[in-house]
């Protein structure tokens, strides 16, 4: 059992349980809304009704009811769908461990649903890159791998070789009759049709391959904010012109800066104003400073607090809240009167250096919770890429062992070794070890 909706207030909220007894633990609690929302022990169902916890009283609640092995996990289970309170979703958990239910563990049900053989191991590798993604690209990687996208091919190689080997064996027991099932032509080019599925898989999950450049910071605001001057600050350089002219920065400008072993991209961009799409200066600037913001890591929205929000500030400031790679920089805070245009923004003064020390550790805060989840998608294509390369090396050993007479019986054993590995990159034959790093790695609830 575990909460399965994020943490923090929130419109609903979800308490998930998982085993045989899942469903007789809730059913106690349970009031229906009518007749028609009874629990069934048959049937999937959606019911509305209430929950009975006695430090709150009845709870307004929804129940998804799997009752039998079309579950994710492949378990009887109930979601509670409720309040999204976390007073209220606490004690729905505490009531229910009093009934005997256990908190799950981290990726407990994922877990779950790899060992009832619902998910393969690159499959619930994506569940993972689901919940972690971190925007479009990623999501739609992990999307496709949750849907099959290495596991179909590999099905396909395995099958394949398993043929070959089983023709292989058959043969080795009719070795004193000289009886064969395969001529070496045929077992050539059976394991070098196997060697291009697997090379192809290998170049198709390149693209998976998690980028390890120097990750940038973008400085971006709208026209005199002080951006310029806070790069020049953050970096302790006079690199980027400051001026009380607005428009001063056209192309962009950047400043590499180690904080205390955190290393990234400082680049400055020209202040974000309404152009026309023509070819001018301005227009230029701002298309390669869009550009250079969909690549950055993080932006830093510079507002300036000596003066009022522009419109397109407003807006920003609207939606900066849940953008999990902003980070919003009052700048100039050595002017009086000042405004505080967004509470929780960082406030910084680049003629007085104030508040620099702050923003570079939030900066280099945020890049490492970032490269946490780069680094669990980079361990994914790391062990698969690892476990296919050592397929293909295999299945050439054995084709050179079947070009160069090496005997049917070291060809096949070859082959049962490239099946192993290939194996490794599914989960088909898994150890502790293996499944401990994947699942460890997931939230709780998951
Ligand atoms: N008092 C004070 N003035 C600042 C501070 N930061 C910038 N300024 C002034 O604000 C004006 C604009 O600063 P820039 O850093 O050039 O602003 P920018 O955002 O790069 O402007 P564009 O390149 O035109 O988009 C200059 O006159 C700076 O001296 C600050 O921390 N305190
Ligand atoms: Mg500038």
């Amino acid at each position: 059992m575990a909460i399965g909706s994020a943490r923090g207030p929130a419109a609903r909220g979800v308490v998930r349980l998982s085993g045989p007894l899942s469903l007789l633990v809730v059913a106690p609690r349970w009031r229906p809304l009518s007749a028609a929302h009874e629990l069934n022990s048959n049937r999937s169902q959606v019911v509305q009704g209430t929950i009975t916890i006695p430090s709150l009283g009845q709870v307004p609640a929804q129940l998804c009811t799997w009752p039998n092995q079309r579950s994710y996990t492949r378990q009887p289970t109930v979601e509670i769908h409720t309040i999204g309170s976390p007073i209220v979703l606490d004690a729905i958990i505490e009531e229910l461990c009093q009934a005997g239910c256990r908190l799950a563990r981290p990726g407990e049900f994922t877990l779950r649903a790899f060992l009832a053989g619902r998910l393969d191991l690159t499959q619930a590798e994506a569940v993972l890159g689901v919940i972690d993604a971190k925007d479009a690209v990623h999501l739609q990687q992990s999307l496709r791998q949750l849907a099959g996208g290495l596991s179909h091919p590999l099905q396909e190689i395995r099958a394949l070789l398993l043929d070959l080997c089983a023709d292989l064996e058959a043969g080795l027991d009719f070795v004193d009759e000289d009886i064969s099932f395969l001529t070496i032509d045929e077992l050539k080019s059976r394991i070098e049709q196997a060697e291009h599925v697997v090379s192809s898989v290998l170049d198709n999950i390149k693209d998976r391959s998690v980028h390890t450049e120097i990750p940038i910071v973008a400085i971006w605001g709208v026209p005199n904010a002080g951006k310029s001057n806070l790069l020049n600050a953050l970096s302790r350089s006079s690199i980027s012109i400051v001026s009380p002219q607005a428009g001063t920065t056209r192309d962009y400008v950047s400043h590499r800066v180690d904080w205390h072993g955190s290393v990234f991209e400082l680049v400055d961009t020209a202040g974000i104003e309404d152009v026309p799409h023509s070819a001018t200066p301005e227009s230029l600037a701002q298309n390669s400073t869009q550009e250079l913001l969909d690549r950055a890591a993080l932006r830093l929205l510079c507002v300036d607090t000596s003066r009022a929000l522009t419109v397109w500030e407003r807006n920003q400031l609207a939606l900066s809240a849940s953008m999990p790679d902003w980070i919003v920089v009052e700048t100039k805070c050595d002017i009086e009167p000042q405004r505080v245009h967004d509470p929780h923004a960082m406030r910084t003064s680049s003629h007085l250096g104030a508040g620099l020390s702050q923003l570079l550790g939030t900066i280099a805060e945020r890049l490492a919770e970032a490269s946490g989840s780069d680094a669990r998608s980079a361990s994914t294509y790391t062990r698969c890429t690892n476990a296919l390369q050592s397929a293909l090396e295999s299945l050439q050993l054995a084709r050179w062992l079947a070009e160069h007479d090496g005997g049917e019986e070291l060809v096949a054993s070859e082959i049962r070794t490239s099946l192993a590995h290939l194996s490794d990159v599914v989960g088909a034959v898994y150890t502790n070890d293996l499944l401990d790093r994947v699942f460890s790695r997931f939230c709780i609830g998951k």
